[in-house]
């Protein structure tokens, strides 16, 4: 027999785990991995038996009449049938999502803190999974809307899986989780006409953040640039809730869990991500593919801050309050291993959609702290798995552990492990499969003395809710207050329920009376003249995006940034060419794009050389906010060319808008310069546009200058 798909794609694997740091879950994945593009595999029925036509339903029929169809085809019937149940509920929060394997390497053990091996064994490398999300969206919708992003890690640790089931934001609009369904449901689509999709724009979203005090921190922060990243590669996560580490010593440690992206945090302009999320909706998710395929592995360090147990009491917020963050001068940041994200999916649906996060899903050494959202999150995540895959979604692959699993769970549908033996419970007369001591790695639970009233309350502490909210706000910079308030701008529009609007604007003088009078001015409302609660002036560090920086890595960097270069006949080759390469060199991607996909001509170069570049794209075919960069090279024939063109005018006007770094040699300096003026601007010296815009120019080329100009449009402070 020829060798089967499972077997070809064995191979394949097992080639690939030679080698390879994660190559645990790789072999453990390879043994439900087959190759569709097998040439000796033959199409068959689900039971295996090859087919000779699988686009004529058996029927009565003849050359001239087509009659009955019959029901005895079964694989006609199979085929409809399996179509027929494809789908399976999407999440109920974040169903829109991209993921991707990767590898985590600790570089320093935290044996201080914990007995954990996944943090304490710095010869390992540990698999993992992660996927990235919006929260609100379907899943067929854009990639770019205003939302909270999920930032997931599933390690596929020797003692067993370890989930964090983060953000990308520290804190959360609810303390305790039996207010999930209430803001959920007040962001989602409204009952009555399922509009807006994917937008907290709308009356009900604004009425409940109004009603519900907690949630003020929380919407400061969806109204900052962190709501519309520019790249998950470039987003910060958080584990939101406060959890514990107990170390050999049986001395436990509160934590809260953060990755920071080495490529810094950056962010769409809202007018881009507005565009593209209809230019291009999976933008995202091509994103991070492209990073992944082009080997520019995206990577985060990994870390946490630490209270110890006894110091719970020594802060103005409580701990255990989802809604509050740590401040990192009162608790610092420690850093202690690296998170790469280096193999993309091999099927969306068996690996992106069946993946399963739990919160409850920790390992010896890791423990859950009273965090009282955490602690409904524990039931919640489980217990939606059941709807979505039902009983056996942990032996589905992308779940399965890459250690042995062994208990006396069996059945229900779908059960695809088969347990030799003939007992299924323990105690029993073999004596077979004890429980683990805690010598052979036995999850211990952390024994802790507690006692107090039965009663629904939550403590003290737990009731300001203003204090962070203004700390947040102080410590942006000014480009991102403005941002705020133009996010809170378009929010409150879109709302028209005076009520709605008018009592948010009033909530806004809680944080900062400028701020609630800008909003107010912009959405209709009465402007407030007195301040609802003095601001108190504090700020604090790593809160503005602009600040967060991973340690050891370099700072803003163009690597990874797609650069288009626009062009047409006529265009100068050697400020294409050298541009091309410079950006190579420097692990950026270029995109030529021309009035055509055919190819384009360099001055001097004849139509019939049969040669020229074949661009990317054609101009209508894209749009300057799928890039991060434009440079246009000279050459006379080109430049009047695209001066014609509207669109080309365009992409350079809207790239200027977008605040992006633009580049132009030669004759296109002035093309360039004449497609940013904006009437009553004074462009009279193109140093002006330098300096306040990242435009970078050259009006004589020299290969060598190339190095010079992508230097300045490294630096160029809005391209970072
Ligand atoms: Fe979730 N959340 N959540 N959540 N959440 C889900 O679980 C829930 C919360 C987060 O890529 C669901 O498997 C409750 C905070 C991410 O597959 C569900 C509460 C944070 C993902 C659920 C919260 C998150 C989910 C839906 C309040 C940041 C996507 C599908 C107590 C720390 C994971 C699923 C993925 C998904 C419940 C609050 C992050 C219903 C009850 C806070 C990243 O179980």
């Amino acid at each position: 027999m020829a060798p089967s798909a499972i077997s070809t794609g064995l191979e394949k694997l097992q080639e690939t785990l030679n080698g390879s740091p994660d190559g645990r879950k790789v072999a453990d994945l390879a043994r439900d991995t087959k190759d569709y593009h097998d040439p000796n595999a033959r199409i068959t029925t689900d039971y295996g038996v090859k087919q000779t036509n699988t686009d004529d339903w058996l029927k009565i029929a003849t050359e001239d009449k087509t009659g009955p169809m019959l029901l005895e085809d079964h694989a006609g019937r199979e085929k409809i049938h399996r179509f027929d149940h494809e789908r399976i509920p999407e999440r109920v929060v974040h169903a829109r999502g991209a993921g991707a394997f990767g590898t985590f390497k600790l570089h320093k053990s935290m044996e201080k803190y914990t007995h954990a091996g996944v943090l304490t064994d710095t010869s390992r490398s540990t698999p993992i999974f992660s996927r990235f999300s919006t929260v609100l969206g379907s899943r067929g919708s854009a990639d770019t809307v205003r939302d909270v992003r999920g930032f997931a890690v599933k390690f596929y640790t020797e003692e067993g899986n370890w989930d964090i089931v983060g953000n990308n934001i520290p804190v959360f609009f609810i303390q305790d989780a039996i207010k999930f369904p209430d803001v959920i449901h007040a962001g989602k689509p409204e009952p009555h006409n399922e509009v807006p999709q994917a937008q907290s724009a709308h009356n009900n979203f604004w009425d409940f953040q109004y009603l519900h005090p907690e949630a003020t921190h929380m919407f400061m922060w969806t109204q900052s640039d962190r709501t519309i990243p520019r790249s998950y590669r470039m987003m910060q996560g958080f584990g939101v809730n406060t959890f514990c580490l107990v170390n050999a010593k049986g001395e436990r440690f509160f934590v809260k869990f953060h990755f920071t992206p080495n490529l810094g945090v950056h962010s769409f302009v809202w007018d881009e991500a507005l565009k593209l999320a209809g230019q291009d909706p999976d933008f995202h998710r091509k994103d991070l593919n492209e990073a992944i395929e082009n080997g520019t592995f995206p990577k985060w360090q990994f870390g946490v801050q630490v209270i110890p147990e006894g110091d719970e009491q020594k802060f103005e917020f409580d701990i255990l309050d989802a809604t509050k963050l740590w401040p990192q001068e009162e608790v610092p940041i420690e850093y202690f291993g690296e998170m790469e994200l280096n193999r993309c999916v091999d099927e969306y649906f068996t690996q992106t959609e069946q993946v399963a996060f739990c919160t409850g899903h920790i390992v010896p050494g890791i423990h859950f702290s009273d965090d009282p959202l955490l602690q409904g999150r524990n039931f919640s995540y489980t217990d939606t798995q059941l709807t979505r895959l039902g009983t056996n979604w942990q032996e589905l692959p992308i779940n399965r552990p890459v250690c042995p699993v062994m208990n006396n769970n069996r059945d229900g549908m779908m059960r695809h492990s088969i347990t030799k033996g003939t007992v299924n419970y323990w105690p029993n007369r073999f004596g077979a499969q004890p429980p683990a001591t805690k010598e052979e790695g036995g999850y211990e639970d952390y024994a802790e003395k507690v006692a107090g009233m039965k009663q629904r309350l939550r403590s003290k502490k737990f009731r300001e809710h203003f204090n962070q909210a203004q700390l947040f706000y102080n410590s942006m910079s000014p480009p991102e207050k403005m941002h705020m308030t133009a996010a809170f701008g378009f929010e409150l529009d879109h709302c028209d329920d005076p009520v709605v609007y008018e009592r948010m604007c009033e909530r806004l003088t809680h944080i900062d009376l400028e701020l609630a009078q800008s909003v107010a001015e912009l959405v209709g409302a009465p402007i407030p003249q007195k301040e609802g609660r003095p601001n108190h002036g504090k700020k604090t560090k790593g809160l503005s995006q602009t600040e967060v920086v991973a340690p050891g890595s370099q700072g803003p960097t163009i690597a990874t940034r797609r650069v288009a270069l626009i062009i047409a006949d006529g265009y100068d080759p050697v400020a294409y060419n050298g541009m091309v390469a410079a950006l190579k060199a420097g692990g950026a991607l270029p995109f030529t794009i021309a009035p055509r996909r055919n190819p384009i001509f360099a001055a001097g170069e004849s139509k019939d050389s049969g040669k020229g570049v074949k661009p990317d794209h054609h101009l209508e075919g894209m749009r300057s906010t799928m890039f991060d960069s434009v440079f246009v090279p000279g050459g006379t024939d080109s430049v009047n060319t695209l001066r014609k063109n509207g669109r080309a005018l365009h992409w350079v006007r809207e790239a200027y808008a977008h605040l992006k770094a633009i580049g132009a040699t030669g004759e296109a300096v002035d093309f360039v310069e004449d497609a940013c003026a904006l009437p009553g601007m004074d462009f009279s010296t193109s140093a002006e546009v330098v300096d306040s815009y990242g435009v970078v120019t050259a009006g004589q080329v020299q290969p060598e200058s190339f190095k010079e100009t992508l230097k300045m449009a490294k630096g160029a402070k809005d391209f970072i």
